[in-house]
């Protein structure tokens, strides 16, 4: 295995605990003395069995008391409550995916805002019925931007992307009657069912939380992943690297958080300007690091190979290094923790975006017009405080990992083309993967995705059963902050081919790619919907019959909700670890994780066991192989 090593959990935790003792110094406050504050939690929330729906409650159903005051029981609590949830986290992943359309729309040859991927564009384009030939590029991306924002309200029809999902896949959609329509009328319609004296039914509201959901993935998700390929190029492998060590003591560091990668692909390009590196060694710096944190790390790391500082909980630790000179923000999963923390610190808590406003922060309004000038005003502010470092703070732990990432379908496909050709001549499909699978040499592919939750120590799931995974000759796709997780511990090097099965192993070196395949962002699970339908366009299976499930060990939004909704939808298998607060109804359980299946060919598991999880998923692979007689 050469020198190759994991990091392990307890090193991550060991080098938190370090950071602690910093904010101790200062009195800054932590997520860690916040849970403490907030446990045990509150019984009636975890069960989903409180409504404040409407103001003669709240109500909280006990078995003394099995009706709230209008008369709703358990179970349409539970379900109202649920697919609130879920419109929440569609409303959040779409509105990105709008954000993107908007700055397709406004990209012009000057800039900033170019067209990196023609290609993508057109494709996209004759897939819409739009006519390209002899278009000038820019005005066809104005045109197809123009279209994908309509898709948000559109007055008839399903979304345009839901016709890239298998026949057999759209049938079902049709038939459970949750085939998605425009994603603002989706969301609307959530809000409406659940409104005070409306649907109190757990299957009528499933239904809906399966259609938002879908409207999600198939629609807002797959645009923001789809545009953001248009704009800032679609991800081929490429090298990076993960976890707090970095950051560069040395130099300026910037740490770029959230989702949307509009503002921090400029924030990249001025921090590599040789002007304003010049500026950072007037002021005593060496140079200008910028790292990332979250999503917006995700997409960065993917298309330019800037490092990954941390993911979801180790947030407040960028800060907690002393060494952030700014923390600059787009929008969701960003603490407002991190105002009062950086005045502990001399680190610029800069909000960009109207969605995302928090007190404590300096607010750069960012807008695509002004989008060059307000990326370099970050930029030099964060140069200008570099000078105002207390050095006593200053601690960035000596730890870090190679990974590759970057695997969008496109780079799979191409990837692993070369790996089976002596035996299947059809380059340029998933033909090559499927022969992998079919073989035996792969048993099946597990899309991990999703946050850290404090409910589990940091990444230990995630990284655990991915070890689990490969070991059993199963390949990950991983996206968000278990993808995160995965590079911070090495899994995303390529030397980690040493913790594989043999097969898996023998793929690792041929095709030349790490066990887990970084995906991107929350919004790029929709790269694994569309691997998903062209495998099974490319196998002649239905989705559902593929070896291939899905697993959110630690998560925690209601983005993740949604996402668990439209994977379930589209016949994968769901695994998570976290109960997505909806055991006060024995009826929406067993809809969620049994009764689905008569629609959609596939249902929810939930489970805390470490191991059984991973046995629950190996278990399902084998049988679906077993099933298909491979
Ligand atoms: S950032 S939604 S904590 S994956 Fe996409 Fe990570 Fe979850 Fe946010």
């Amino acid at each position: 295995m050469g020198d190759f090593k994991l990091t392990t959990i307890e090193e991550n935790e060991a080098i938190t605990n370090r950071l602690l003792e910093t904010g101790a110094k200062v009195g800054a406050d932590s997520w860690q003395l916040r849970v403490k504050n907030q446990t045990p939690h509150c019984k009636f929330g975890e069960q989903g069995v409180c409504c404040r729906i409407c103001s003669m409650g709240p109500c909280r159903i006990t078995p003394k008391a099995p009706r709230g005051i209008c008369g709703c029981d358990a179970h349409g609590i539970v379900g109202r409550n649920f697919l609130r949830f879920t419109a929440g986290g569609c409303a959040a992943h779409s509105d990105h995916g709008r954000e993107i359309a908007h700055t397709l729309y406004q990209a012009r040859p000057e800039g900033p805002y170019k067209v990196k991927d023609p290609e993508k564009l057109i494709r996209i384009a004759k897939e819409w019925n739009i006519e390209t030939e002899g278009k000038d590029i820019y005005d066809l991306a104005h045109e197809v931007a123009y279209v994908a924002l309509g898709e948000y309200g559109k007055i008839e029809g399903y979304q345009n992307f839901t016709s890239r999902a298998p026949e057999h896949t759209r049938e079902l959609w049709k038939k459970a009657e949750i085939m998605p329509r425009a994603v603002d009328r989706e969301i609307a319609t959530a809000m409406h069912m659940t409104h005070m004296g409306n649907t109190s039914k757990p299957e009528a509201l499933v239904r809906q939380s399966f259609r938002t959901g879908l409207s999600d993935g198939w629609g807002g998700s797959m645009t923001g992943t789809e545009f953001s390929d248009v704009l800032f190029g679609t991800p081929t492998p490429i090298e990076t690297e993960a976890n707090l060590g970095v950051m560069v003591a040395e130099n300026v560091n910037i740490v770029v958080h959230g989702h949307d990668p509009s503002l921090s692909e400029l924030i990249c390009e001025y921090a590599d300007d040789p002007e304003m590196i010049a500026y950072a060694k007037s002021k005593g710096a060496k140079g200008i690091t910028v790292s990332g944190v979250c999503c917006t790390s995700n997409e960065v790391a993917m298309r330019r190979g800037i490092p990954m500082a941390g993911n979801f909980l180790q947030q407040e630790n960028v800060v907690l290094t002393g060494a952030c000179e700014a923390i600059v923000v787009d929008v969701q999963c960003i603490f407002p923790a991190l105002g009062p923390l950086s005045k502990c610190f001399h680190t610029k808590f800069v909000t960009t975006s109207p969605i995302c406003q928090m007190p404590d922060s300096d607010f750069v309004r960012f807008d695509a017009a002004t989008a060059g000038e307000n990326a370099k005003a970050i930029v030099k502010m964060a140069i200008d405080n570099f000078e105002n470092r207390n050095p006593d703070l200053v601690y960035i732990p000596d730890t870090k990992q190679k990974a590759t990432v970057g695997y969008s379908v496109e780079a799979i496909v191409k990837t692993l083309d070369g790996v089976t050709n002596s035996q299947v001549d059809e380059t340029g499909t998933t033909k090559p993967l499927l022969q992998c699978i079919t073989s035996g040499v792969i048993r099946g592919a597990v899309a991990m995705v999703g946050c850290n939750n404090p409910k589990i120590r940091p990444d230990y799931l995630h990284v655990e059963l991915m070890k689990k995974m490969i070991a059993n000759d199963i390949v990950i796709i991983a996206s968000g902050c278990s993808a995160q997780a995965a590079a911070k511990a090495g899994l995303m090097d390529k030397a980690a081919k040493d913790l594989c099965g043999a097969g898996l192993k023998r793929v690792c070196e041929l095709a030349d790619i790490p066990p887990v395949l970084h995906m991107g962002s929350c919004v790029d699970i929709s790269r694994m919907l569309m691997l998903a339908a062209e495998l099974a366009k490319d196998s002649g299976l239905n989705i559902s019959q593929l070896p291939v499930v899905g697993c959110a060990p630690e998560w925690m939004s209601e983005k993740a909700v949604s996402i668990g909704n439209y994977v379930v939808s589209t016949g994968l298998d769901t695994f998570l670890g976290v109960d997505p607060y909806v055991s006060g109804s024995d009826q929406m359980c067993e809809l969620l994780t049994n009764g689905v299946r008569d629609w959609v060919e596939a249902a929810y598991t939930v489970e805390k066991d470490l191991d059984k999880l991973g046995d629950l998923m190996i278990e399902r692979i084998e049988e679906k192989r077993a099933a298909l007689g491979i």
